[in-house]
């Protein structure tokens, strides 16, 4: 159960980032995928991360701390997007790297999410992305965004031709989820996961 969610900080790199012992699950995908929504509404709290309908808004890696003060209290983190094309290439770059630091050496990580449109079909540079995170044993969960936008039939062929795709160049294809910060839909399954990874820690 989430109970509370509280902004904590905001850093600019993992060496500032804050020093707990809280197990931590970090959202990250392309700009504008739907990470600081899908937060939100896990989270029950429509304005705790900034969302906008403009890419390319999070340049910070910002922290949540969720039921603070608890024996399950566990940190949430919002990343930012990665491969927004009107960036310059320095800021692309710099936010590249802030990523893989924080992907390579935030010792607390227990999973990453990430986040990919339900609507389209696997982009290169999520497959990039995501092959470099199982190069560096880095544990990610899939997770398809703004399922509401399409019909019922619609979204279970899309599901199943990404996962294909995955399938041609992978042997296991990683935990999935689908969900919809619209409608809730998948939240009480990714919560469940978070709380079955911190059960074996804890
Ligand atoms: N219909 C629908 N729109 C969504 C959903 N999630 C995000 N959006 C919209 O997509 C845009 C980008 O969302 P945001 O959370 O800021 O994306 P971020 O850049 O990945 O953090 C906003 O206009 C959101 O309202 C969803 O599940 N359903
Ligand atoms: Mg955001």
């Amino acid at each position: 159960m989430i109970r509370t969610a509280q902004f904590t900080i905001s850093s600019t790199d993992v060496l500032r980032s804050p020093q707990t012992s809280l197990p931590e699950y970090a959202f990250i995908g392309r700009s504008n995928v739907g990470k600081s929504s899908l937060i939100n509404r896990l989270t029950h709290q429509p304005k705790l991360a900034k969302t906008s309908q403009k890419p390319g808004k999070t340049l910070l890696i910002n922290h949540f701390t969720v039921n603070a003060g608890a024996a399950d209290a566990w940190a949430l983190v919002d990343l930012p997007g990665y491969g927004f094309a009107q960036a310059g290439k320095a800021q692309r770059e710099a936010l590249k790297k802030m990523i893989e630091r924080y992907c390579l050496l935030r010792d607390q990580l227990c999973s990453l999410f990430v986040l990919v449109d339900a609507r389209l079909p696997l982009q290169a540079i999520d497959r990039d992305f995501m092959n470099w995170l199982g190069e560096n044993s880095i544990p990610f969960a899939l997770v398809f965004t703004k399922a509401d936008k399409l019909g019922k039939e619609r979204l279970a062929a899309n599901i199943e031709a990404y996962k294909q795709q995955l399938a041609e160049f992978w042997e296991e294809l990683p935990p999935t989820f689908i969900t919809s910060a619209e409608t809730g839909l998948g939240c009480d399954e990714l919560t469940k996961y978070i709380e079955k990874i911190n059960e074996g820690i804890g």
